[in-house]
């Protein structure tokens, strides 16, 4: 197999390079679960909840449409809603129409480029309201200083889409602890999870019978073949996803389908023939576990709601 002409020193992305290295070169090999989310990587995602397959999206949406009076009732009047990792700012805009005279909206997003354009469509759809959008990493302080430039008010941190699945729990537990130090006692947190559920229902929405999800995990392989001149072949890896019921969470990972090896800027990786690279976790709670875990960071859990088949489920906390 003839070797890449793109050395390491020409790579653009040293920081991805070094990842995908990093990750390869485990016993259980291993890629940042954020490097799915490429300009194509998003849409695929997008096409995933839309999926039947994929009931995640669609439990929340009904929740929210069926619970927004009572949502908004818990929040109060004058309320600042910040959304760390706001992508479209979508899923914001009904509670915000919903809200008693909000003070302003705060999204936070790492694209400059979706963050600006849903912010005029926003200011167009909800003239009067006051938004401030942050470029930048939601888990960096610096990304939070623009709260100063509203006036002093209860602060919401709308987080849905159980993203929260996608950190382990330690990781979780210090992501909700960073939240809170950026509120004051009283602020709170609209927060969704997906539930601890049936392992079949579970597999069925992350290897959908459309393959989307199947396109989205090997979506990791195609950027690393652009972006660090490596040369995997995608016909020789599978998607698998599993539910973890130990670790309570489902289980994303691309099969090697035969002994060989890649190269990536220059560097050789062997594959087994059955050896894994674990590309996301995705973890299910149960209300009484994530009412633990919202305790233990200075959260108390005030209440939450579900959909019918109790499948999804989204809580309201506040600051002790
Ligand atoms: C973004 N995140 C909440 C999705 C999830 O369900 O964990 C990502 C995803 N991965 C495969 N399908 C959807």
């Amino acid at each position: 197999m003839a070797l890449p002409s793109q050395s390491e020193e020409q790579i653009q992305d040293r920081e991805f390079l070094r990842d995908v290295l990093e990750g390869l070169g485990r016993r259980q090999k291993a890629l940042p679960c954020k490097y799915l989310y490429d300009e194509t990587g998003s849409r695929l995602f997008e096409r995933i909840c839309e999926l039947d397959d994929y009931y995640l999206t669609r439990a929340e949406a009904d929740i929210f449409s069926k619970y927004l009076t009572d949502m908004a009732r818990r929040i109060g009047p004058a309320a600042l809603i910040v959304e760390p990792g706001a992508g479209n700012c979508k899923k914001v805009q009904q509670l915000l129409r919903q809200l008693d005279s909000p003070t302003g909206y705060y999204p936070i997003d790492i694209s400059p480029e979706i963050l600006m354009a849903a912010q005029g469509r926003m200011a167009a759809q909800l003239p009067g309201l006051t938004i401030r959008a942050a470029v930048g990493d939601f888990s960096d302080p610096e990304a939070w200083t623009g709260l100063m430039d509203f006036p002093a008010c209860k602060k919401v941190v709308f987080f849905p889409g159980s993203t929260i699945g996608n950190f382990s729990p330690q990781h979780a537990e210090d992501l909700l602890a960073f939240f809170k130090s950026m509120l004051q006692p009283g602020d709170g947190l609209l927060i969704g999870t997906d539930l601890v559920k049936d392992a079949v229902v579970l597999e069925r929405a992350y290897a959908d019978s459309e393959h989307v999800t199947a396109a989205f995990n090997k979506n990791i392989l195609v950027r690393i073949n652009n972006e660090l001149n490596a040369d995997f072949d995608l016909a020789l890896f599978a998607h698998r996803a599993f539910y973890h019921p130990l670790r309570q969470r489902v289980e994303m990972h691309l099969v090697s389908l035969k002994t060989h090896s890649v190269h990536i800027a220059g560097t050789r990786v062997y594959f087994e023939e059955g050896e894994t690279i674990h590309t996301e976790n995705s973890h299910k709670y149960s209300v009484a576990g994530f009412n633990c875990l919202l305790g233990k960071t200075g959260f108390t859990p005030v209440c939450h709601w579900s959909d019918i088949q109790r499948r999804y489920a989204v809580h309201y906390a506040q600051v002790n």
